[in-house]
């Protein structure tokens, strides 16, 4: 039966964090509720304040500067029947281009990859590929210099939408 104004969920993306959650805090506080955290990597030990703050379902994955974090270097999920990779992008030099991280993710049949490492927020949308960098929620590096995440809205069609936001 079709119906309207139904089932959204609502996921919040941030990234590159570095033991500075101030911004975080607000951030979560300004959007919740929501379904889901994911943090992208250089997290620098505070794993546990995150997930206190978020206060449900996180996952974190870690970052070039989280050297003896317990967590798995990255994560595949699925989303709306979307497999999506989760990494920090440190692994296929983000910083340089896109190129290695875009022959990795078609050649693992990813449809959406979020990553971080490069502080500058990106929602780039392609035929085969979407890529997602939200951003550093504390250290932005983009001419703005303002803090960035992403806000992921997906409705009961599976339609997704990414939001940038700022702190
Ligand atoms: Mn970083």
């Amino acid at each position: 039966m079709a119906h309207s104004g139904g089932f959204m969920q609502r996921i919040m993306i941030v990234s590159d964090s570095h033991r500075r959650h101030g911004n975080l805090a607000e951030a979560i506080y300004n959007e919740q509720p929501f379904d889901l955290l994911i943090h992208l990597g250089d997290i620098e030990g505070e794993e546990d304040i995150i997930q206190e703050l978020a206060g449900g379902e996180t996952i974190m994955v870690p970052g070039n500067n989280d050297f003896f974090s317990p967590l798995p270097r990255e994560r595949e999920i699925e989303l709306a029947g979307k497999k999506v990779l989760l990494t920090h992008g440190h692994y296929y030099y983000v910083s340089l281009d896109l190129q290695t991280l875009r022959e990795e993710c078609i050649a693992r049949g990813i449809d959406i990859v979020m990553f971080g490492h490069t502080h500058r927020p990106l929602i780039q949308i392609e035929d085969e590929l979407t890529f997602i960098n939200p951003g550093s929620i504390s250290y932005p590096r983009q001419a703005d210099k303002r803090c960035t995440y992403i806000m992921l809205e997906i409705d009961d069609n599976g339609e997704m939408s990414f939001n940038l936001k700022y702190v």
